[in-house]
């Protein structure tokens, strides 16, 4: 036990001021003789992490003492962002910091733009798990997230004259001072190798190479409360045994460390390129790495609170374990379990399949064919030859029930099952492995559900009707208005007479009945305002262009992928600049003035999107410097887009697009995010754009395009050539064909919306299909603009619906009906 330590948690500004200080004395990451911003920064951090570290302990203490069922989280993805403004936050002491930085001569607004963003995901599938986590924290529940510590996360987008380029975002250049060095806790991960069977017949997986898995936890406090659950962070090493120091001796320095610079490869990138082969082992060597040192830890905290009760059996484990898969990639977890249960622990296949089954659950968040894994049985058989073994049972396990019970199912089979056999390219089919072991499917939008079971998964509904479930996704009110959006935050308090909202998001309702008051809507008007003069000068910064407050701020913000059709919206600016230019002065000023921002970063691969980065660029360059239109429309590329990005964008805009092509975006997070920060939607109805119309009113939603229905009949009749393209959309192409924004080739990227059919080609994602009805709507907008009450009550509107999008709805439903687990309050 360690002995007392006499260092005082302050409440009081001084006090904290104090604590600040300290570090940045005692610090050993810096000079102790200056303090300047940065080393600010890094006090300030370690003071706070202080403060939750004595939380975190006590709920580790509480989680241990209880012993209640756990969720086990886990996921290649989180987008974590900044953390101090979050911890401050729900600490409840982000005043008394302030005012401590004040005494120390330092502004906390400016201490918190020090932090770099943690940027260990891609977009909404790794931010929706750092929402998870915050909410699980604040609804008190035993949870921990477990993902891999990237040393380069998602990369820095740089624009140039060329579009995109890539640069690696080093995260942990100086350090992170919310994570923690499990130097106790490491597990061996096993890779290649071969199967030996003992003289007792049971198998043996052996050779091959071994690293560690060593934990780094960041404590993940919840809104108000003691609970502070962890994010455990896999990191790769070899061991000191594996350094060849005779090579090195001998001077062959990089064959004498060859094993640890392999080792270190595991977590170096997120999403390292999966284009070659030795890409596509790297990405799967990620996964099993992640499934197998979480598993190994979960199995043995079980064991070390069984073991303290007396004796017990397999059977509790799911009873005390609930494992969640983010997406198909950590899927491993599933053969991976089976291993563990069956080879290091003994169990016959049905009871360690029983166990499996009733502790893992899958949740699905893409219907998109490409982004469905498939792994090649032969990588597969090469890495991790156990593990294929294992599948390869429960793939014959799984046809001989269809040819015993459900003879029906017979013709389908050889969609349904794991393995596909095809001669040209064996692979693994990982969804049909996770639908098939785990005891729950769902989901994270009612459409992309409804698609799920109706389409994609149609099959093995008749065999596990029950399997199926939706869990509309949600967001964490915390980060996403409390402390991204102060102002507003305050007006909310102030009319809903509460600041309970932050944990019951229902609570905005009450809004509705003030949303014509003509006082709200001033106070309204004046917080959006501030947000958007903020939002104006961040764009001064990272572009130079100067932008109107006073304008219509409209934004389009997320990856960038043909489905989520950034083109479709360019294209409509390109229409809405030529006419503009076609305009008389007069003309011009009864314009709406908007000013575009398009932000998101592109695969690195994926040439069509940075075609569409660049072309954004293009258009913004010609559009912005045009001293005949730029007082009546901006464009602007907004670089670099990530969480903390984000968190000064979406308070600042007031009408933002969602206008994927219907069925194609599972669900969508930024919308709610938009929605809830009182911004108007204009959308199709796709993944949750459906649930926010219902909850604000479809009067306060700018609705256009073709529905999930109607899709593959028009995709038909392209195919038939009865496509006949509105001249708007023609126009608008032939300006760009015409060099209007430079001479670089836009060809490939136009060509796509030509011809009749194919993926790539003949506009499989209808940007010329919705087009027309996408501008109609447009014009809708701008109409509805210079109605400034009207907007302003459908601006409130839109955040008093915006409840249901809560990520503690969401959590509450997963914990409930997924995965049964109670709250676990530390006192
Ligand atoms: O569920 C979170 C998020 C959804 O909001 C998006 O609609 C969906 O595209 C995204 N899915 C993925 C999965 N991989 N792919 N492609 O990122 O999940």
């Amino acid at each position: 036990k360690i002995p007392p330590v006499s260092y005082p948690l302050a409440e009081e500004p001084a006090e904290i001021a104090s604590n600040i200080s300290f570090h940045a004395k005692y610090s050993p990451h810096f000079s102790p003789f200056k303090f300047d911003p940065e080393e600010a920064y890094f006090s300030t951090a370690e003071s706070v992490r202080d403060r939750l570290i004595e939380q975190w302990n006590e709920t580790y203490l509480h989680y241990h003492k209880t012993d209640p069922k756990q969720t086990y989280y886990l996921s290649m993805e989180y987008l974590q962002g900044r953390a101090l403004t979050n911890a401050i936050g729900n600490l409840g002491i982000g005043g008394a910091y302030a005012d401590a930085l004040k005494k120390l001569g330092h502004d906390l607004e400016e201490i918190v733009e020090q932090e770099k963003d943690a940027a260990l995901g891609n977009g909404g599938l790794g931010r929706l798990a750092s929402c998870f986590l915050d909410s699980m924290a604040t609804l008190n529940l035993p949870a921990w997230g477990y993902g891999l510590r990237y040393r380069y996360g998602l990369f820095k987008q740089c624009i140039t004259k060329d579009g995109q380029e890539e640069v690696a975002e080093d995260w942990l250049e100086k350090f992170s001072p919310w994570e923690i060095v499990r130097h106790d806790v490491t597990f061996p991960v096993r890779f290649f190798g071969h199967v030996e069977v003992n003289p007792s017949g049971s198998r043996e997986w052996i050779g091959g190479e071994v690293v560690q898995a060593l934990a780094y936890d960041v404590p993940i406090p919840g809104y108000k409360t003691k609970n502070t659950n962890s994010l455990r962070l896999w990191e790769a090493k070899a061991c000191a045994q594996d350094f060849n120091l005779f090579l090195f001796n001998d001077g062959q320095y990089e064959p004498a460390g060859e094993l640890h610079s392999r080792a270190q490869q595991i977590c170096a990138v997120l999403y390292p390129g999966d284009a070659t082969e030795n890409g596509k082992l790297l990405r799967l060597k990620q996964q099993f790495f992640l499934c197998s040192a979480s598993l190994q830890d979960i199995i043995f905290r079980f064991k070390e609170r069984k073991d303290a009760c007396g004796s017990w059996q397999w059977s509790e484990f799911p009873k005390k374990v609930a494992v969640q898969l983010n997406d198909t990639h950590p899927t491993l977890a599933i053969p991976e379990l089976m291993r563990l249960l069956m080879d290091e622990e003994g169990l016959g296949w049905d009871e360690a399949w029983d166990v499996t089954t009733k502790t893992i659950a899958y949740t699905n968040h893409t219907v998109l064919p490409e982004a469905l894994e498939k792994w090649s049985q032969s990588v597969m058989w090469k890495l991790l030859p156990r593990h294929m073994e294992i599948i390869d049972e429960i793939d014959k396990r799984f046809m001989a029930m269809i040819h015993t019970s459900r003879t029906d199912l017979e013709s389908k089979l050889t969609s349904m099952r794991i393995l596909d056999n095809s001669p040209q390219k064996p692979v693994v089919r990982m969804a049909n492995l996770c639908v098939v072991s785990s005891h729950t499917v769902n989901g994270v939008a009612q459409l992309h559900s409804d698609i799920l079971k109706s389409e994609l998964f149609a099959d093995y509904v008749s065999i596990w009707p029950s399997k199926f479930q939706n869990k509309t996704n949600g967001i964490t009110p915390r980060r996403w208005l409390h402390f991204c959006s102060p102002e507003l935050s305050s007006i909310i308090n102030k009319w809903l007479n509460t600041d309970r909202w932050v944990t019951n998001l229902d609570l905005l309702a009450g809004l509705r009945k003030f949303a014509d008051n003509e006082d709200l809507q001033s106070e309204w008007a004046s917080a959006k305002m501030a947000n958007k003069r903020r939002l104006s000068q961040y764009i001064l910064r990272v572009t130079g262009v100067t932008v109107d407050p006073n304008s219509l701020f409209d934004i389009q913000v997320k990856r960038i992928h043909e489905y989520k059709r950034q083109l479709l919206n360019i294209l409509g600016v390109i229409y809405r600049y030529k006419k503009l230019k076609e305009m008389n002065p007069e003309e011009r000023r009864k314009t709406t003035t908007r000013t575009v921002m398009i932000g998101g970063k592109a695969f690195a691969t994926y040439t069509n999107a940075k075609r569409i980065v660049k072309l954004v660029n293009d258009v913004g360059n010609v559009v912005n410097t045009d001293p005949e239109v730029n007082d009546y429309l901006k464009v602007v590329f907004v670089p670099n887009y990530n969480v903390s990005v984000a968190e000064m964008l979406i308070p600042g805009s007031e009408l933002s697009q969602h206008i994927s092509t219907a069925g194609m975006e599972a669900s969508g997070t930024s919308n709610m995010k938009f929605a809830l920060n009182g911004c108007l939607i204009i959308g199709t109805l796709d993944g949750a754009n459906v649930e926010i119309r219902e909850e604000i009113g479809e009067d306060n939603f700018f609705l256009f395009g073709a529905t999930a229905d109607e899709v593959p009949k028009i995709r038909k009749d392209r195919e038939n050539g009865l496509f006949k393209p509105d001249p708007r959309f023609e126009e608008a192409k032939q300006f760009v064909r015409s060099g209007a924004f430079g001479s670089y080739d836009y060809s490939p990227l136009l060509d796509s919306l030509e011809g009749n059919s194919g993926y790539g080609r003949g506009d499989y994602f209808l940007v010329g299909h919705d087009f027309p009805s996408y501008m109609d709507t447009q014009a809708k907008v701008d109409e509805a603009y210079k109605d400034r009450k009207r907007w302003l009550k459908m601006s409130i509107m839109s955040t008093a619906g915006s409840g249901k999008f809560s990520s503690d709805r969401t959590i509450a439903q997963y914990a409930k009906e997924i995965w049964n687990i109670e709250e676990c309050h530390v006192p």
